[in-house]
């Protein structure tokens, strides 16, 4: 049910991919930057849509829109914490992130789901720490009923690579 590949999230062909987004849902660097180019203009204008109704997407929460032009049907945008140094419930905030995304993702029948490795660039989460959250999170998700069939960690550098493989036993 857990899968770990190396690679561009925006080229899958999965149900949804998640965006490592920002509160303001309306694009950025990074991943987010990649999905919004290539996923296109309709991501941005339901992005906008969303964000005219909550006015921003608090960290730890999560919302969906269509996949645009992207091979994944829907793109499930949430906000990882920004890493202070740990005092600052980053911990609390990234495992929300993720239990968001899969709870949203669960909503919408969604089978298939990948993963960025949400905060741990421009964000600055430490790598380990982060893989051991998402890890964690995931495969305790997929202990009870669900519709989700299939959840991949898309790593997007060696070292996360590593670190996922290993944490996995893989
Ligand atoms: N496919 C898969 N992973 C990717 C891709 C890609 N195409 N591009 C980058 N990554 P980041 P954050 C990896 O910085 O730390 C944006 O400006 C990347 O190597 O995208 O949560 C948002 O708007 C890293 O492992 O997201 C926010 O302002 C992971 O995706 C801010 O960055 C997450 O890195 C969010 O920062």
């Amino acid at each position: 049910m857990i899968k770990v590949i190396n690679g561009d999230i925006t080229k899958l062909t999965v149900d949804a991919i998640v965006n490592a987004a920002n509160s303001s849902c309306l694009g950025g660097g990074g991943v987010d930057g990649a999905i919004h180019k290539a996923g296109g203009p309709e991501i941005l204008k339901e992005c906008r849509k969303i964000i005219e109704k909550i006015r921003y997407l608090q960290p730890g929460n999560a919302v969906i829109t269509t996949g645009g032009n992207l091979p994944a049907k829907f793109v499930i945008h949430t906000v990882g914490p920004v890493w202070k140094g740990g005092n600052f419930r980053e911990e609390f905030i990234l495992k929300s992130a993720y239990l968001s995304a899969l709870k949203l993702a669960d909503q919408k029948n969604i089978k298939t789901i990948a993963f960025p490795n949400i905060s741990t660039g421009i964000f600055g989460f430490p790598k380990y720490i982060a893989a051991e959250i998402a890890i964690d999170t995931v495969r305790n998700y997929l202990k009870n009923p669900t519709n989700i069939e299939e959840v991949i960690f898309v790593c997007f550098d060696e070292e996360n690579y590593r670190i996922y493989k290993e944490l996995l036993a893989l």
